[in-house]
């Protein structure tokens, strides 16, 4: 068990086990292959003294839909999940953190067809704090544009949060913090920017919020807020191409994800991005997404699910 993590209980397929005891045969499918899908998901606190999972709806929806993209039917549907990771957050008693439901294939027949085998589904939260560190979030991170290509759209299919696409993301983000930076930046096979390991990106340039289109990276829900946030205060919002150099001349350029929130990148391939620091469409989009989460927003009060 990774070091930190840790808690009391753990849904998994329909029952609360101890932490200790919620393990798999060693034949487990998933293990061998990667066919599995899995989310990630944040609760925060919100000023009120409560908490609160962000979109949850959004995504348990994604959760499905990756399932059914991989052609893996879950034996609960989206209201159970959706209950199950708000029973955990309270038997865990956790107000703030990170949920991770994990939809897998157990043990039965080996080889590529999974055939009979039972589709299992986990769900697990811990704390979790910045991802990029709290330092990331005001300087800047540095990242590098990764010598691994994001896999082509016929071979990952990007509308699904597949857990064996992760590799190619984990080869990405080992290569960079090797390299001595903090995140990997990924090109499609075309050459165009895609996204990071597990963020999406955007940039600024003339005022203009730009970020690449979806057919070659996750539709990322944190990268809808902020869209929509962003056009709330009135910015321009292209999705479209972006090539490497574009994003050495931008005047700012940051990730969006549920565990990365909103962070800044200073630095790409010792190029620094605008002034070197935290921009303050950055700044803004950052203090909009955190109101939003807090409760501070009745506009996008629908996000939130109480706990
Ligand atoms: N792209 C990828 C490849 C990705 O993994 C994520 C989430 C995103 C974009 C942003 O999507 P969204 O969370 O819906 O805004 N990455 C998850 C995994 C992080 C991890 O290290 O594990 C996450 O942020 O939860």
């Amino acid at each position: 068990m990774a070091a930190g993590i840790t808690g009391e209980k753990i849904w998994i397929d329909g029952e609360m086990v101890d932490w200790a005891d919620a393990n798999v045969h060693i034949l487990t499918h998933t293990l061998h292959y990667g066919l599995g899908v899995f989310e990630g998901i944040r609760c925060y606190r919100t000023d009120d003294g409560r908490s609160a999972v962000f979109r949850l709806t959004e995504h348990v929806r994604r959760l499905f839909e990756s399932a059914h993209i991989n052609l893996m039917e879950c034996p609960f549907d989206q209201a159970t999940v959706q209950e199950a990771i708000l029973e955990c957050l309270r038997v865990n008693r956790l107000p703030e953190g990170y949920i991770r439901p994990l939809i897998f294939i157990g043990d039965g027949a080996m080889g590529l067809n999974p055939a009979d085998n039972p589709i299992r589904a986990a769900v697990i939260v811990w704390p979790w704090g910045k991802y990029l560190g709290e330092d990331g979030m005001e300087r800047g991170i540095r990242a590098k544009v990764s010598t691994f290509s994001r896999h082509h759209v016929n071979a990952k299919m990007t509308k699904g949060k597949t857990c064996g696409d992760y590799v190619n993301s984990i080869l990405a983000k080992r290569e960079a913090l090797l390299d001595g930076y903090d995140e990997a930046i990924l090109l499609d096979t075309q050459g165009l920017v895609s996204e990071a390991s597990g963020e999406n990106l955007f940039m600024v340039r003339g005022g203009i919020l730009r970020t690449p289109p979806l057919q070659t990276i996750l539709e990322g829900i944190t990268r809808d807020s902020v869209i929509r946030l962003a056009k709330d205060k009135g910015l321009e919002v292209i999705e479209g191409s972006i090539t490497r150099d574009e994003l050495y001349v931008a005047d700012e350029v940051f990730l969006t994800g549920t565990a990365a929130e909103v962070t800044p990148i200073r630095e790409i391939d010792h190029r620094r991005i605008g002034e070197g620091h935290r921009g303050p469409v950055a700044q803004m989009l950052q203090e909009a997404f955190f109101d939003v989460v807090a409760g501070r927003n009745a506009k996008y009060d629908h996000w939130l699910t109480h706990v």
